[in-house]
């Protein structure tokens, strides 16, 4: 049977990019489906009744949500090629914690340096960004990528970010590049596999959205 796969998402998420990776580095062929956030469409609504988030991806027609699982998910289901997570059960588990770790402190900390118009909360922003992306140069150590010698589960979670941070150094006034270089370099490394630098949109297009989302709602 074909397998009929769509994907709710909205093209600045870096919580949709993660799954657009997966899919790609599985070579899954789906159908795009871009949603106005503002006003969601009644399958989004109808595919995550409890979260009423993108992403979503279904799967002959039914939904799973959360992009982390369905990350997951889609490296269990198409197994044939591409292993994302690790075939060991502690470093499964270490790249699950961390996959928390991420959603929190970088998400929380990059949203303080660009939606707050506050200097303080701003450079409090910028410390957790900084500091959960040195913890990650430590952890990365001298391999390549966080999965090791190939892209792996990690690494597909956080190279959406990479995405934003243009917006957070353009709006906190500060260079990620000058301060965690190590993170620069495996972003240059991720960037040269196609299905990861296909399937993000550029960082400006970013940073020009973060800023036109700040003037509408009267935030600098
Ligand atoms: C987060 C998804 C999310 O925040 C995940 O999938 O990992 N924990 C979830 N989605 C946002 C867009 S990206 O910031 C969303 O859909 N927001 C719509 C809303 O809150 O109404």
């Amino acid at each position: 049977m074909a397998e009929e796969v769509k994907l709710l998402d909205f093209w600045p998420s870096m919580f949709g990019m993660r799954v657009r990776v997966a899919l790609a580095l599985k070579g899954v062929p789906y159908e795009y489906v871009d949603e106005d956030l503002r006003n969601k469409s009644p399958l989004l609504l109808e595919m995550n009744p409890i979260h009423k988030k993108i992403p979503v991806l279904i799967h002959n027609g039914k939904p799973i949500c959360e992009s982390s699982i369905i990350v997951q998910y889609i490296d269990e289901f198409w197994n044939h090629k591409a292993p994302l997570l690790p075939s060991d059960p502690y470093e499964r588990a270490q790249a699950r914690f961390w996959v928390n770790i991420i959603d929190k402190k970088l998400f929380d900390g990059g949203r303080k340096i660009y939606w707050t118009s506050k200097g303080e909360e701003q450079e409090e922003g910028k410390k957790e960004v900084i500091g959960i992306l040195k913890q990650l140069e430590e952890l990365i150590g001298e391999k390549p990528y966080f999965g090791g010698e190939c892209l792996g589960f990690l690494d597909i979670v956080l190279i959406g970010y990479y995405t934003w941070f243009y917006a957070y150094e353009a709006i906190g006034n500060f260079s990620i590049e000058a301060e965690c270089p190590k993170i620069m370099d495996w972003v240059k490394k991720c960037l040269q596999n196609e299905s990861v630098s296909k399937s993000l949109p550029e960082p400006k297009k970013v940073c020009e959205f973060v800023l036109q989302m700040k003037k509408k709602y009267g935030l600098g």
